[in-house]
């Protein structure tokens, strides 16, 4: 008895595992193929292209926790099926009356235990590298608004500017639809951009999906967090917080430049929004709770 139960677990494990290692690599190898780098592409069934080191160690993750899922989904119904084959009324007409078996009730307590415990190290592990902020090379502050975006540059001339989404008009044919702005973000390849998101009246939240970077934008809060774009390129976000009428009409659009061309378009910035007003002092309290989810008329 012992030994064939034994038997079928090992072949179980042995099965579950290479067959989740296979259906883990085809969908890694379906998601390259269709995953857009900074925005969504055709038939895409994977994250976007990662273009940071945190989106990196979430796609790790998510991969790991794949081959996991499956493995667990799969000895299940393995064992499901040994079960409706072998012991069936026709099959097995006198039942045991076997009720009790310590080693396998050691076991689905202790491999369930051990699962957690190896999901929880890399988990905690992201966990910190997404909230311990490393020295910043520069910082944009990330005001969301009903419904733009507007960004400014605390460290390097303290300009600021609104970025809208381009209608199909103004847009031209090598733009994205619905991601495409006026004004885009621009900041150096390699460098550690630390952003400091808040809201103007309602929450938003500023979501790039190629830098792994999610966090909300709340009025009379300074949320903190970091990228460190790896290669150059455009990269596209949009709001995800259901924030109003127009929220699926407020994307981000993030251009990621060498140091050199980024220097040059900081001068150019300087002047190009040289007009707009000073930047706000970080938001105060009592900003915080006259705007909170009633200041609805979003000035431009
Ligand atoms: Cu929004």
């Amino acid at each position: 008895m012992q030994s064939w139960i034994s038997n079928i677990a090992r072949s179980c494990a042995r099965y579950a595992g290479s067959l989740a290692a296979g259906i883990v690599l085809l969908l890694g190898a379906a998601g390259a193929a269709f995953a857009g780098m900074g925005q969504p592409s055709d038939w895409q069934v994977n994250f976007q292209g990662a273009a940071s080191p945190v989106a990196e160690s979430i796609h790790s993750f998510h991969n790991f926790l794949l081959v996991i899922i499956i493995s667990v989904v799969l000895l299940v119904l393995v064992l499901l099926i040994v079960v409706m084959v072998r012991f069936n009324e026709k099959a097995n007409p006198v039942p045991s009356k076997t009720t009790h078996h310590t080693l396998i009730e050691v076991l689905w307590t202790v491999v369930p235990v051990l699962i957690l415990v190896a999901i929880a190290i890399p988990s905690f592990r992201l966990l910190f590298l997404e909230l311990n902020i490393p020295k910043a090379d520069l910082t944009v502050k990330i005001t969301g608004h009903q419904w733009y975006w507007s960004y400014e540059y605390p460290d390097n001339g303290a300009f600021t500017f609104d970025s809208l989404m381009l209608t199909d008009e103004e847009r031209k044919p090598d733009q994205p639809r619905l991601l495409a702005v006026d004004n885009e973000v621009v900041v150096p390849v390699g460098k550690v951009v630390r952003i400091q998101v808040t809201s103007g009246d309602v929450i938003h939240s500023f979501a790039m999906p190629s830098f792994g970077v999610k966090i909300d934008a709340l009025p009379g809060r300074l949320n903190e967090s970091w990228f460190q774009a790896t290669r150059e390129g455009m990269f596209y976000g949009q709001c995800s917080e259901l924030c109003g009428k127009d929220h699926a009409f407020m994307p981000i659009a993030i251009r990621v430049v060498s140091e050199q061309d980024f220097a040059s378009w900081i001068e150019e910035a300087k002047k190009k929004f040289a007009a707009n007003e000073a930047p706000r002092p970080t938001y105060a309290v009592n900003d915080a709770v006259a705007g909170a989810g009633i200041a609805l008329s979003a000035t431009r």
